[in-house]
């Protein structure tokens, strides 16, 4: 029986996304070379050191952990401003309603992202308190695709994992979410098809019936 939802935050909830790839290209642009938007799929819900390791292999590049951390820490200051405008407008079209018929179908919610900023975001976007739990990069040590995030999240939800089920657009948190042994609602229109156990294309259409 299914208890709980947990619903990642950038590409499920919110687009933050584009923001996150317009600091790592001025990022890559000011270290002399560029990526594409196709690659930046690849950064999806990995957290901000793989992503700058990633990157840096794209261009090529050798670093000391201080430069790394370095960059990471200004790629981070830039997207802080990117992100300074975030509002309820920001939602993904059907996120607000689906949390509210999750809740009132009398099953538990929790944000499982990767993303050291998510609290503000979800404060900025005026849907804190639609959640339970809230599990964010500070409480998840190990990067998606680890199953840490969501079994934290089940974990602090006091709810079996086999009990939970996983809303994610990126590949890495839908491995994640299987590696807990959780089913999986693929989100968007980026994943490889027959990946998750469900594909939407947003939540917009979606009832919390349809997917349990
Ligand atoms: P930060 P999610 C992830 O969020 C993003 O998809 C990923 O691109 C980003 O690098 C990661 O958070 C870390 O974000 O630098 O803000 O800590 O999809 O897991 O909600
Ligand atoms: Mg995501």
């Amino acid at each position: 029986q299914i208890k709980a939802f947990i619903f990642d935050l950038d590409g499920v909830i919110t687009d933050t996304a584009r923001y996150h790839f317009k600091a790592w290209r001025r990022m890559a642009n000011e270290l002399g070379f560029d990526f594409s938007e196709e690659k930046n799929e690849e950064l999806k819900g990995v957290g901000r050191l793989e992503s700058l390791n990633k990157i840096l292999q794209w261009g090529g590049i050798t670093l000391s952990e201080e430069e790394k951390i370095r960059l990471a820490e200004q790629k981070n200051q830039w997207y802080l401003q990117y992100i300074q405008e975030v509002s309820a407008n920001d939602l993904l079209p059907g996120a607000r309603e689906f949390l509210l018929a999750t809740r009132e179908a009398g099953i538990k919610t929790a944000l499982g992202s990767a993303s050291k900023n998510a609290i503000p975001i979800v404060e900025k976007l005026g849907v804190k308190h639609l959640f339970d739990v809230l599990i964010d990069g500070n409480k998840a040590t190990k990067s998606k695709p680890d199953p840490e995030v969501f079994l934290l999240g089940a974990s602090e939800l006091n709810v079996d994992p086999l009990s939970c089920i996983v809303f994610e657009d990126s590949l890495a948190g839908i491995q994640a979410a299987k590696g807990a042994g959780m089913y999986t609602v693929g989100i968007g229109y980026m994943l490889p098809k027959g990946i998750a156990d469900f594909q939407a294309g947003s939540l917009e259409f979606l009832t919390p019936s349809i997917v349990i």
